[in-house]
């Protein structure tokens, strides 16, 4: 018999923080929508990106593959070549074999999928929504983008071996000009409702709700902008901390540089426009839970929500993300399916693991060379015995440069950064990442994380060989 095609709903944020969740006990930050997911759904504990950065985390989410495998480890490339930001030829991506197995197909929102041919020009979308069809609907209201080129600054990093100026989006906060309802995420939480209102039964269907909030800039419309007072804010031990005992690379990169000048009163403001950022999301995607729950499809649908990466929000005085610490990989992650037991899930899993998972769901033959492994057991048994470890990897944003690879275990982190020292964290006592216990003669421990370190790295072809 042949198996059960379930439709397929991801829904995901950018650069959202774990702990800006109701289900990880956020305090102060709101996000009913999430929460009335998470209610009822598997809430997974140690879900990790594979990599700190939009684009390859999003491919590797395409592809079942590390960005050192697939080929896309930077955002967008200074080089004439653009290479190592586009997907090797050879890759097949999740929508390639959607539209194959004859899903009814809706991708609306940002698009980070460097491919050729790109995403939109390929076969198989009901609906695909991205950045050019936002300005035209702008530009029918007699609304443009707004220029918030003022939330840039510049910084210095090694572009091509060189030291080069290149422009990042800042930790200043402001108010968006845009009416909330004309907001980006606010339309394409419209289009992604207008796709699932249009879907028939005669065919199973899969909404990609790619989601821009709360990436930055930190610029939001009112009512979000001023929704929380910087005064009720109650940071965690690591903000502003000093990078004492910690690579010192990282602030000559650019989340240190962007992470370290901002006062302390700014860098609340900053969280506080950035939570109200939180929950501008959340209401974006409860207008997609309202229209699955209207379909009423909910036996029938594999619904995930995770961001492709977190936010350091000044943790460690360090700004978005490009760096292997818990607020930047360690990331919420919430599913439901119908054959799931819901509860809390202490397994390891990764970006990796999401390919594997929605074609098991969707009831089609996984390509010989993924990296990950469907987390259906998980879902369906709290039980489950999976791995004893997650990766991560950083490679550079616009070139190579600030290598970092790490490995995550049930207790440990251990993260080898080249050119500068390595980091070991236990996790369960020093969740905060204060203590770097990789110095002196390596322990055990150390010695085995090295090791397991490697054996990944040359499993799944890694070019980087450290020492
Ligand atoms: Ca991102």
């Amino acid at each position: 018999m042949a198996e059960k095609r379930h439709n397929i709903v991801l829904i995901m944020t950018d650069q959202h923080r774990r702990d800006c969740v109701g289900a990880y006990g956020s305090s102060i930050v709101r996000t009913p929508s999430l929460d009335r997911f998470a209610d009822g759904a598997v809430v997974f504990d140690r879900y990790y990106t594979n990599t700190p950065l939009c684009a390859p985390a999003r491919c590797s989410i395409a592809t079942g593959r590390y960005a050192h495998a697939h080929g896309v480890l930077l955002n967008s490339s200074l080089r004439p070549d653009r290479k190592f930001a586009r997907l090797h030829k050879d890759e097949v991506l999740l929508t390639d074999l959607l539209a194959r197995a004859g899903y009814d197909m809706g991708r609306v929102g940002i698009d980070h999928i460097h491919a050729d041919p790109p995403l939109w020009q390929r076969d198989g979308f009901a609906k695909y929504a991205s950045r050019p069809e936002y300005r035209e609907y702008l530009a029918a209201n007699g609304l443009e983008d707004a220029d918030l080129s003022a939330y840039k600054r510049a910084v210095t990093e090694v572009v091509m071996g060189r030291a080069a100026e290149t422009g990042y989006s800042s930790p200043d906060a402001g108010c968006h000009p845009c009416p909330p309802e004309h907001f980006f995420d606010t339309w394409v939480a419209r289009e992604a409702v207008g796709f699932l209102e249009q879907t028939k039964d005669d065919a199973p269907f899969a909404l990609l709700c790619y989601f821009w909030l709360p990436h930055p800039p930190v610029v939001v419309p009112e009512p979000y902008f001023s929704m929380y007072d910087p005064a009720d804010l109650q940071p965690p031990p690591h903000f502003m901390a000093p990078l004492e005992g910690k690579p010192q690379m990282h602030m000559r990169h650019l989340s240190g540089q962007l992470g370290a000048y901002p006062t302390r009163e700014a860098w609340l403001k900053t969280t506080a426009v950035y939570y109200g950022m939180v929950t501008m999301a959340d209401e974006c995607i409860g207008m997609v839970l309202d229209a699955l729950a209207r379909k009423g499809v909910q036996d029938e649908t594999l619904m995930v929500f995770v961001p492709d990466h977190g936010e350091m929000l000044g943790c460690h005085s360090l700004y978005q993300k490009m760096v292997c610490y818990e607020d930047s990989i360690h990331l919420p992650c919430l599913m439901r399916a119908p054959d799931m037991a819901a509860g809390r899930r202490g397994q390891l899993a990764s970006h990796v693991d999401l390919l594997p998972t929605i074609l098991d769901y969707a009831g089609i033959d996984s390509p010989g060379n993924l990296q990950g492994m469907s987390l259906r057991p998980v879902l369906q048994d709290a039980a489950a015995v999976t791995r004893d470890a997650v990766f991560s990897e950083y490679n550079g944003n616009k070139d190579l440069n600030y290598f970092q690879r790490a490995v995550i275990t049930e207790r440990y982190k251990y993260i080898e950064n080249e050119g500068d020292i390595s980091e070991l964290y236990d996790l369960e006592e020093d969740p905060y990442e204060m203590r770097n216990l990789a110095v002196g003669e390596p322990s055990d421990i150390e010695q085995d994380l090295q090791r397991r370190l490697r054996e990944w790295q040359r499993e799944t072809g890694d070019m980087i060989a450290f020492r």
